[in-house]
């Protein structure tokens, strides 16, 4: 990021927090916010830094429910530029059910470099317009923090979720009142260590899981019923 972007960047970040003290009075009780967002569907945004799995998630969520995926996945980071979104998708668990709208969101971070899209091949040219097509993302992804009913913040397992931006975001999370629900993914792969989620984000209940095999989707969708109907 230039210095010009990154200080776009933490403004918007600090807007956020003055309009999250402001919002703080709002609709504190999470039934009567949802409750009253239900009649126009819930909004779930799913945010998360670079990789951590968010499209896989959205995908696998997508296909299960409506038959259709929603998002590119890569390992090149920043796949996802712009928001993605499916609407009106219908989560059963218990015997109840709710119409949910899935926003895929670009990877939040405070570091994009063309360099590491170098790495993965691209010209220099193309990984220069990608960098900053992905610090775009990153400003939308932040301002619709304003238009989501609840969030799923997903992380990578196998890494260390203790970064100033990933407190950033649940922070903001925090103070704006947004119902979070923190997954640990990846727990397919050997080096896996949810505990290191909850070890750094103490204050909500994480559920593991794997995007890319299903793993404990069916208690993803069990714990939005519960919270959210
Ligand atoms: N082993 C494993 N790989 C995953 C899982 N979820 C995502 N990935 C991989 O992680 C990389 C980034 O995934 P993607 O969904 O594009 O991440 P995003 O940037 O957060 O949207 C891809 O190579 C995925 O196949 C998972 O649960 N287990
Ligand atoms: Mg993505």
């Amino acid at each position: 990021m230039t210095d010009q972007q990154s200080n776009s960047f933490y403004n918007s970040l600090f807007d956020l927090q003055l309009s999250g003290v402001k919002m703080i009075g709002r609709l504190k009780d999470f039934f009567s916010n949802l409750f009253s967002a239900q009649e126009e569907d819930v909004s779930i945004g799913i945010y998360g830094p670079p990789n951590a799995g968010k499209s896989t998630l959205s995908n696998q969520i997508s296909l299960d429910l409506t038959g259709e995926e929603m998002s590119d996945v890569s390992e090149v980071p920043h796949e996802t530029r712009a928001v993605e979104k499916k609407e009106k998708v219908a989560i059963e668990a218990d015997g109840r059910s709710i119409d949910i709208n899935l926003l895929d969101m670009p990877g939040i971070t405070t570091n994009v470099d063309f360099k590491d899209f170098k790495e993965h091949g691209m010209e220099e040219d193309d990984a220069k317009g990608r960098a900053k097509e992905a610090t775009k993302g990153i400003v939308e992804a932040v301002k619709y923090l304003d238009d989501v009913d609840a969030c799923l913040v997903i992380f990578d397992s196998t890494k260390d979720p203790y970064t100033q931006v990933n407190v950033t975001i649940i922070g903001n999370l925090e103070a704006k009142d947004i119902p979070i629900l923190v997954l640990a993914n990846k727990i397919d792969k050997e080096d896996a260590d949810p505990e290191r989620v909850r070890d750094a984000f103490p204050q909500h209940p994480v559920l593991e899981v794997s995007a890319k095999e299903g793993e404990n989707i069916d208690k993803l969708y069990e714990e939005i019923i519960g919270r959210l109907s």
